[in-house]
């Protein structure tokens, strides 16, 4: 088919809309701003996407669920905490008709919720490191533009780690550990991103540091696609969160934080996408393999549908989540349909393949190989891991080729464009906020634990400088 539904990707805020919609990703007509609804299918792929991240924190983490609604008395305690999120809060004044006495926040994230807690479970060392998870919606009355799936109101698919340890060197190497995990999480995603640590105005309220994830989207601007804190003892001494030490003297724990949102899957979506929709990863697509019949004539279709039957079996014994389209439609809108849900291999089986024991493999980047029946189960993961490898590598590709030096403000504002120019910085405040009004772009912060060293000058001041800063525009 060659007719399209959605807009050309180089349009990227159209084609990212309709794509949502087209694909049937997420239904964005909910009569609320900023709050969506899971298609089906999309919640099919939240859930192959979140699988893999449950599955990489359940070795060490454990899994949990607080409430949704925090009282006013436990939110309003740690000062910049509340500085950094009141003006996001939603909030609950009423039971029925009745005021309450206490006000209760929807959580926007819920250090506020969980920490009077762990100030129960915590008592001694052995209880120490602590390490809990929950998969939540959260509530953010966001101000900026909001948009499907990156900028929500009701963030539906909130997951949020939060650890306590006895140093704060264990909480600096847990949040490396939270990295690494996101790092693979990511890689499965073949989504590419840099580590950035977020400069001092813009870390998470009541962090000692950020160090978040960025990728580029297609339209050049970044998006964040995780976060991870180190809290110090700021929370623990505001919740008075103590343990006792092996001397018997009380102390305050050092804890983490580390968050994604469905910020993912829009990165997901955006990074791998085309013309002709969605281009998904193998390890989350919901529909890996999709088998189409080809029937000329109704005399082959009892034997071409067994075939298909057959196949079927196969690669779902195995583990493939496999489809069998035998509806009416004709092949070519069949073709498309699942090319538009990003499914990686297509299988086409026709009155002559069968005679000569063969089987088209269509790959969604467009390859097509003809393999013998026999061999079609290796075949078809052998193809998986090398589409899944391409993609990566063209991604990540991308994002390489959008991230530049620059030694002026004009090429940096220029840049700033395309993707994250990289610039010299002499570290203060002053010169780092300057550089943000003077690009006209947020400073994502400097790279962490890059591969080389940097050597420059700051670009405001000149003053020579080992550090360098990314600037972006950002979603
Ligand atoms: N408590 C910490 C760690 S869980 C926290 O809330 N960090 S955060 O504010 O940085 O949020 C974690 C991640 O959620 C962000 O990196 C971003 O990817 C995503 N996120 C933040 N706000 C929204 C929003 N309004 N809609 C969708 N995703 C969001
Ligand atoms: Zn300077």
């Amino acid at each position: 088919m060659t007719e399209s539904k959605i807009p050309s990707k180089e349009n990227f805020s159209e084609w990212y809309h309709e794509l949502l919609k087209a694909a049937e990703i997420i239904d964005v007509r909910y009569p609320v701003k900023g709050m969506c609804v899971w298609h089906p299918f999309g919640f099919a792929l939240r859930r192959n996407v979140y699988d893999i991240i449950k599955e990489m924190l359940d070795v060490d983490h454990q899994e949990t669920q607080f409430p949704l609604l925090i009282p006013e008395t436990e939110f309003m305690k740690e000062a910049e905490h509340i500085k950094g999120f009141e003006d996001e809060v939603y909030w609950v004044t009423h039971g029925g008709t009745t005021p309450l006495d206490v006000k209760l926040a929807l959580r926007p994230t819920s250090e506020t919720a969980i920490y009077p807690m762990f100030k129960l479970w915590i008592r001694s060392h052995a209880d120490l490191p602590l390490k809990i998870y929950q998969i939540v919606n959260s509530f953010r009355y966001e101000t900026k533009h909001t948009r499907p799936l990156i900028r929500l109101r009701e963030i539906t698919s909130f997951k949020e780690a939060h650890t306590a340890h006895a140093t704060w060197e264990e909480a600096r190497d847990q949040v490396e550990a939270a990295l690494e995990i996101y790092a693979r999480f990511y890689e499965r995603l073949a989504v590419p991103f840099v580590f950035i640590r977020r400069p001092s105005w813009d870390k998470f309220p009541g962090a000692d540091y950020t160090i978040a994830l960025d990728t580029i989207m297609p339209d050049g601007r970044t998006l964040q696609i995780g976060t991870a804190h180190h809290l110090g003892t700021n929370f623990a001494a505001t919740y008075e969160i103590t343990y006792e030490n092996t001397e018997g003297e009380q102390e305050f724990v050092n804890q983490t934080c580390y968050g994604i949102s469905e910020r993912c899957i829009a990165a997901l979506v955006s990074v791998h996408g085309d013309n002709n929709g969605l281009v998904l990863p193998w390890s989350v697509a919901p529909v890996q393999v999709v088998i189409v019949p080809i029937i000329f004539k109704d005399k082959d279709r009892d034997e071409v549908i067994r075939v298909c039957g057959s196949l079927h079996e196969q690669l779902a014994d195995v583990g493939v989540r496999v489809k069998t389209d035998d509806g009416d439609e004709r092949p070519g809108s069949k073709f498309y349909k699942w090319e538009l849900h990003g499914v990686p291999i297509r299988i086409e089986v026709g009155p002559r393949d069968i005679k000569q024991g063969v089987a088209v493999l269509a790959r969604r980047d467009g390859k097509k190989v003809t393999v013998a029946k026999k061999e079609l189960k290796d075949a078809v993961f052998k193809e998986a891991e090398d589409l899944q490898a391409v993609m990566q590598a063209a991604a990540r590709e991308f994002m390489v080729s959008r991230i530049k030096d620059c030694t002026t403000v004009e090429e940096a504002r220029d840049q700033a464009e395309m993707g994250m120019a990289r610039v010299g910085w002499c570290g203060s405040e002053d010169c780092g906020h300057r550089l943000e009004d003077e690009i006209g772009v947020s400073m994502l912060g400097e790279p962490w634990k890059p591969e080389k060293t940097f050597e420059g000058r700051c670009l405001i001041c000149g003053a020579e400088t080992e550090k360098c800063v990314l600037m972006a525009r950002q979603y």
